[in-house]
């Protein structure tokens, strides 16, 4: 007879809590720890059959595999402080689903091994907490050979959600990571201008009896099928940040510039604050005023990856 596997989370915030659902949905054998022990996701989890150690060096001693998400590095450090006082890290697998830098897993990997973990994983949680346990959920992990992983470490990850292996740099996990919130936070700055202003307009057409005032339905709509329409360009920029290409494209800088300006401008006009666009604005102003007007985007991105180093 087999037994159900076992493994302990540290940190139930809202995302760690759904990790700690999602391992008792999975029939595992669930400790957790958590700085606050009077927060109400430990009373659900521990009345769902989890044990809840309060002393995190007992939470980390109950089991082989030790899941960290915690808000950060710093709190990373700062709870295992007096594991590390008691050498308790000794022989663990730590998937570590903290977000932070490339370099801060590096460390963190170097310190770990320095402490005797028998394996470091560093990742990233590519999934809101709804989403934890779904096909939708992707698990970004790094730090180990996939082929050298045992079978319990990689169902450990696939509770979660599919992981998506970056090598053995325990930095790589962390980069895609990150470099996809660049891309989330870079649309949420357009998307929520965009809203702004569209929210403008949703009440002139509400006072004036032509709409219903709202941005929730056809404008939302609008902006969802336009963004979802111009995605596939991201493939021509990705050509031309491999090629080194700053062919216009259609799409001229000084036309770009103009266009930029005209939605800061008006954003002034009515009232709202552009600001979260304003540095891009400033970007292309300073691609055209080094003469490429009527080149492209690559020039921009020559800009933002470094100079002429990048091709
Ligand atoms: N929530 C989400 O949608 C995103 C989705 C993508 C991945 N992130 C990352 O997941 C990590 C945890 O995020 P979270 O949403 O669970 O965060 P909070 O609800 O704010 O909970 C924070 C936990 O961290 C504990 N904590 C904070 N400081 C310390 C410390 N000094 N020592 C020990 N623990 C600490 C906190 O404990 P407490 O305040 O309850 O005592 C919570 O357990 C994060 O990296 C996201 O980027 C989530």
């Amino acid at each position: 007879m087999t037994s159900n596997p076992s493994v302990t989370v540290v940190g139930l915030g809202s995302m760690g809590a759904t990790l700690a659902h999602a391992y008792l949905k999975a029939s595992y054998n669930l400790t957790i720890w958590n700085r606050t022990s009077t927060r109400p996701a430990v009373q659900d989890l521990v009345s769902l059959g989890a044990t809840f150690h309060p002393d995190i060096a007992d939470a980390i001693g109950a089991n082989e595999i030790i899941v960290f998400c915690l808000v950060s590095d710093d709190a990373l450090n700062a709870a295992l402080a007096p594991v590390k006082e008691k050498q308790g890290l000794k022989g663990k697998i730590v998937i570590n689903l903290t977000n932070g830098t490339p370099n801060q897993a590096r460390s963190v990997s170097e310190w770990m091994i320095e402490e005797g973990v028998k394996m470091y994983i560093d990742g990233g949680i590519m999934a809101t907490p709804e989403m934890i346990g779904t096909p939708a959920s992707k698990i970004f992990v790094s730090g180990v050979n996939e082929t050298e992983v045992e079978e319990g470490v990689k169902n450990a990850i696939a509770v979660l959600g599919a992981p998506v292996w970056f090598g053995t740099d325990h930095g790589a996990a962390s980069l895609h990571d990150l470099a996809m919130l660049a891309g989330m936070y870079g649309m949420f700055a357009g998307a929520i201008t965009s809203l702004a202003l569209l929210n403008r307009a949703a009440r002139r057409e509400g006072e004036n009896g032509t709409g219903d005032g709202k941005v929730v339905g056809a404008k939302v709509g609008l902006l969802k099928l336009t963004l979802q329409e111009l995605l596939p360009l991201l493939d021509m920029f990705a050509y031309d940040l491999d090629e080194g290409n700053v062919a216009a494209n259609g799409f001229p800088m000084e036309m770009q510039r103009v266009a930029v300006q005209n939605i800061l401008r008006a954003c002034e006009e009515e009232g709202i604050d552009g600001g979260l666009l304003r540095p891009m604005g400033e970007v292309f102003e300073k691609v055209v005023g080094n003469g490429g007007g009527e080149e492209g985007l690559g020039r921009v991105m020559e800009l933002v990856v470094g100079g002429k180093k990048w091709k």
